[in-house]
């Protein structure tokens, strides 16, 4: 609330009925505003002194690096209509701390966060920064009860994906609506939560599962929007190496999904599913790259997700879950020759209301890879644990992570 007084209204009025009276001419200027009271109905503003005194910001929106004003906010008013996350570091990285503030004004040095005085390099505005601060950033936070749990000590080759660290814990890789990427570790795992790089929103698709390069690291795959496909090797420690280019032309694929070795040469391959319905099998080179393609079928313009998930189904051979148009999803067999044996059904209805599905391996530390869907409506990510029958079929949903509503995860 803007504190409205009274008595100062009744004297403003006082005073210009008293001028009228004296019949001078000159209009007396209206009192500058001083302090909070600069700021605008419907805005953000940050000061650098306290009280809202000093230089004034009118802050437009989440502020990645706050220039010329990093380190120097010391007092805001929000009279807008978002909750503001200020956070220490930049990037609205939540590692060093933060803070959430809504409507209302205040001096850090005298707030319960008197550490955010003079600090502040990163700031986000807006409905999810209630959500996604402090510990809950805008990147999939991984510490919940249903967190990832440790893999079995000697996991097979072909379940032993999802983790980028080493440390037997599936990790999750997400985009914000910044272009940050991130990869972010359970909460009881040695890894950490780490800042890939910006930038990201310039890729139209994103797909990893596994060693494509065989040193043994998971690697990640991204088009751009000139269609060429990248590999970035994994380095191992949750960020990647120096990319190398696949090739141009993959703006003709809809789909993109790394899936594990399909065709039984012990090398990871990618599924692709183009415009006009046709999926293929891109056998890995084991170098990152890939050979002459083979045609799996037509049809598959009726799927709008397509996910390696593993073996779900525990033959050996990876397989492939895809989600069709009307919301079901299906459970294709990999047969080892780079193709599928006869689909089941395994989601009867209602997946279309999860943005993404994702194979990022076993998260709950039975050996057996798992599903993972997006919800955006409760800015959650869901867990379908396989249960490894010969179904491929899944277990009932568990939701273990905060991720925001505009991110994409992998
Ligand atoms: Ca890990
Ligand atoms: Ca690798
Ligand atoms: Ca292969
Ligand atoms: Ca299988």
């Amino acid at each position: 609330m803007r504190p409205t007084s009274s008595r100062v209204l009744r004297g403003a009025l006082t005073a210009a009925a008293a001028a009228a009276l004296l019949g001078t001419a000159t209009t007396a200027p209206a009192q500058a505003a001083s302090g909070y009271d600069r700021c605008s109905w419907g805005q953000l503003c940050v000061f650098s002194d306290p009280l809202g005194k000093g230089q004034m910001l009118v802050v437009k929106g989440s502020m990645l690096n706050l220039g010329a004003w990093d380190n120097r906010i010391s007092s805001y008013v929000n009279y807008s209509d978002w909750p503001v996350c200020f956070n220490l570091a930049p990037g609205l990285d939540p590692r060093q701390g933060g803070a959430h503030e809504y409507a209302g004004r205040g001096s850090f040095d005298e707030s319960a966060t008197p550490e955010l005085d003079n600090a502040i390099s990163s700031l986000d505005l807006g409905p999810e920064a209630d959500w996604f601060c402090e510990g809950e950033s805008r990147y999939a936070t991984y510490g919940w009860e249903n967190g990832p749990k440790h893999r079995p000590a000697a996991p097979t080759a072909l379940d032993a994906f999802g983790d980028l660290n080493g440390d037997g814990y599936t990790d999750l890789v997400s985009r914000n609506k910044f272009g940050q990427l991130w990869t972010s570790h359970a909460a009881n795992s040695p890894g950490h939560d780490r800042l890939v790089g910006s930038g990201w929103n310039s890729m139209t698709l994103l797909t990893r599962h596994g060693d494509h390069n065989g040193d043994g690291k998971e690697d990640l795959y991204a088009r751009d929007k000139s269609g060429t496909l990248w590999f970035y090797p994994g380095r191992g420690d949750g960020a990647f190496g120096t990319r190398i280019r696949v090739g141009g032309g993959w703006n003709s694929m809809r789909d993109l999904a790394a899936a594990g070795d399909l065709t039984g040469d012990g090398r990871a391959d990618l599924l692709a599913a183009d415009t006009s319905g046709t999926l293929w099998t891109y056998p890995g080179n084991g170098k990152g790259v890939f050979g002459a393609r083979k045609k799996v079928g037509g049809g598959w313009k009726s799927m709008n997700e397509l996910v390696g998930a593993g073996d779900m189904n525990t033959d050996r051979r990876a397989d492939l879950v895809a989600r069709d148009t009307a919301g079901k999803l299906w459970f294709y067999p990999g047969n080892g020759k780079g193709t599928f044996g006869a689909r089941r059904l395994i989601g009867k209805s209602g997946w279309n209301s999860l943005t993404e599905l994702a194979g990022v391996g076993d998260v709950t530390g039975d050996g057996r890879p798992d599903l993972v869907a997006h919800v955006p409506s409760s800015h959650g990510l869901r867990v379908y644990p396989g249960t490894g029958a010969a179904d491929g079929g899944l277990r009932a949903p568990k939701e273990f992570a905060g991720l925001p509503s505009d991110a994409l995860a992998l």
